[in-house]
């Protein structure tokens, strides 16, 4: 039986020409495609030197660079479990997630070390190394001292290939348990799909710690053995400067909005661009028509989730409708269900399920939260409310789970409101999701204060700066008497949402 290795999958379609580039990150250097090998054998070696060993846990918290990248194909290649986090999260969330992935190495950036190598003794992590965009810190250093550990790790399918963190309704986050053949056959889905030819040339200016940067995107390359212009981060000048380079651009919808708001964003500028693609967070329609009139080009809008990589998309070929996901993409399966899990004729409006190679293979260390997400006939309840026409195309209207998305980012009320009202002075609290131009949706906190306490909008965000990330932290809190509740005493978030809903028009 073949090596269901993701890595040995990529590394069977790296290209043979010894120039062939795959990263370019212009002044933070270059890698060529023949230097993934050699490099990744290094730190395959240092994690046998540190005794990572297979299904052994490895937490990330590094800022993107491509030696992050090469972290990340080293943790496949040693087949051990890669746990990337967002670089925005504090030492006191940070501490969540070691404690409860209990990973064998924990990689961070120097600056941050002192703290949290602190934190992850107190976590029992036996090992910690930083690891610097530019190059510096411990991580490489003694990886490049050694000689490369050539074999790949043989691996099944089923083994985990990732562990990725995303937020809960009851405030804890939930590590999602991905397997190689999750990635690997989700990413060759979406090679085939999306027409993927080795000359596109990707513009990547995405985080690498979700599932939209470091698969979605990076997997399509690297099956193409494609060349990728990777940006540290989305800033719009030099996303500009680059798209004559670029043939694919994936973004949240955020990337489509401050590209459409620079008056430098002209047609010719897309002359050779073949797809432009967003997820991660509903396209206005407006801006999908709006993109279209200024570049020419009809954005190809996906959905998809952490829980199971990419689930449906619009067509390269066919129609891309605004407003809609498109079709199940090949192999997996869909349906539209009520509440009860009763499942709906085509057009109703109920919860979307899904079945395929690419559903996860639960949450790390919590089988009734699992049990609880899939029916049980199998088919994993992805929360996001949608209609399907009789042709499969699935429109989502709306969320059965109280999420918001701020620019691509999830977030649960639930988590902001534990720490809001641990706060002095607080009550209670309500937070929500507020249209917001450029994020989409921005937290907004509704905070009921203690009778005596004198708190302020600017002390309250004050008191959340070392509790939550940056951008967890609401843009405005509103202060009020009391919250609206119904009947049976539960906030009414939809009146909440009524009342503020032209706070950052
Ligand atoms: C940054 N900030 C945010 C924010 N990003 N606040 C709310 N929501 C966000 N998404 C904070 C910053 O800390 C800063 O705080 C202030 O807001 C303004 O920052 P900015 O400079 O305007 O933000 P910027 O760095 O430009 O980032 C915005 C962004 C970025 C949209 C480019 O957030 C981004 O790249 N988002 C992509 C997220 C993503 O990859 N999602 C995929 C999830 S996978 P201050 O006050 O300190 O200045 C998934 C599955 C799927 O969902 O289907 O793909
Ligand atoms: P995450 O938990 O970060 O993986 O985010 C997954 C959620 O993002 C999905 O369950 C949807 O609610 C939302 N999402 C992803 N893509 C889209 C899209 N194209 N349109 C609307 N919502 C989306």
């Amino acid at each position: 039986m073949s090596n269901a290795n993701l890595y040995a999958l990529f590394r069977d379609r790296f290209p043979n020409d010894p120039n062939a580039l795959f990263l370019d990150a212009a002044d933070a250097g270059r890698l060529h495609y023949a230097e993934v090998s050699e490099q990744t054998a290094q730190m395959v070696a240092l994690l046998r030197q540190l005794g990572v060993q297979k299904a052994d846990r490895v937490v990330v918290q590094v800022d993107k660079s491509i030696h992050a990248v090469m972290l990340y194909l080293a943790c496949l290649r040693a087949g051990a479990i890669f746990i990337p986090l967002n670089t925005a999260y504090t030492a006191s969330e940070v501490g969540y997630f070691l404690r409860d992935s209990m990973p064998r190495l924990f990689v961070c950036a120097s600056a941050k070390q002192a703290e949290l190598a602190a934190l992850a003794a107190d976590c029992q992590v036996p090992k910690v190394l930083s690891m610097d965009a530019d190059g510096g810190g411990e991580w490489l250093d003694q990886a490049r001292a050694l000689p490369a550990y050539e074999p790949i790790a043989e691996l099944d399918g089923d083994d985990l290939a990732a562990i990725l963190y995303t937020s809960g309704t009851t405030g804890r986050s939930k590590g999602a348990m991905l397997s190689h053949a999750n990635l690997a056959t989700n990413a060759q889905v979406l090679f085939e799909h999306w027409h993927w030819q080795q000359d596109d040339v990707l513009l990547h200016a995405l985080p690498i710690f979700h599932v939209h940067g470091l698969f979605v995107a990076l997997h399509c390359a690297l099956l193409g053995g494609s060349r990728v212009l990777f940006m540290p981060r989305f800033d719009t000048d030099q996303v500009i400067a680059n798209l004559t380079r670029a043939t694919v651009m994936m973004g949240v919808p955020t990337f489509y909005t401050r590209l459409l708001e620079h008056s430098d964003f002209q047609p010719d500028l897309c002359a050779h661009m073949r797809l432009f693609i967003s997820g991660s967070a509903p396209l206005p329609a407006a801006i999908h028509a709006e993109f279209e009139r200024r570049s020419g080009h009809r954005i190809l809008e996906r959905y998809g989730m952490t829980e199971a990589g990419m689930i449906t998309s619009n067509p390269v070929d066919g129609k891309r409708i605004a407003g809609t996901v498109g079709f199940p993409l090949p192999g997996i399966s869909a349906r539209v269900a009520d509440e009860q899990g009763k499942v709906l004729p085509a057009g109703q409006t109920g919860v979307l399920e899904i079945t395929g190679p690419n559903v996860f293979k639960g949450y790390w260390q919590m089988p009734e939260k699992t049990m609880q997400e899939f029916r049980p006939d199998g088919w994993f309840i992805t929360g996001d409310i949608v209609t399907m026409a009789e042709d499969g195309r699935v429109t989502i209207v709306g969320r059965a789970k109280d999420l918001i998305i701020s620019g691509g980012f999830n977030l649960y009320p639930k988590e902001i409101e534990t720490e809001i009202d641990a706060l002095p002075g607080v009550k209670e609290s309500a937070v929500i999701g507020v249209p917001h131009p450029d994020l989409g949706e921005a937290v907004t906190a509704v905070v009921v204060a203690d009778s005596t306490a004198d708190i302020s909008e600017a002390s309250l965000i004050a008191g959340l700066q070392d509790r939550l990330a940056r951008f967890k932290q609401p843009k405005r809190v509103m202060m009020v008497d009391q919250l609206p509740r119904n009947s049976m005493g539960k906030v009414q978030k939809n009146i909440l949402r009524e009342t503020y809903r032209d706070t950052f028009a």
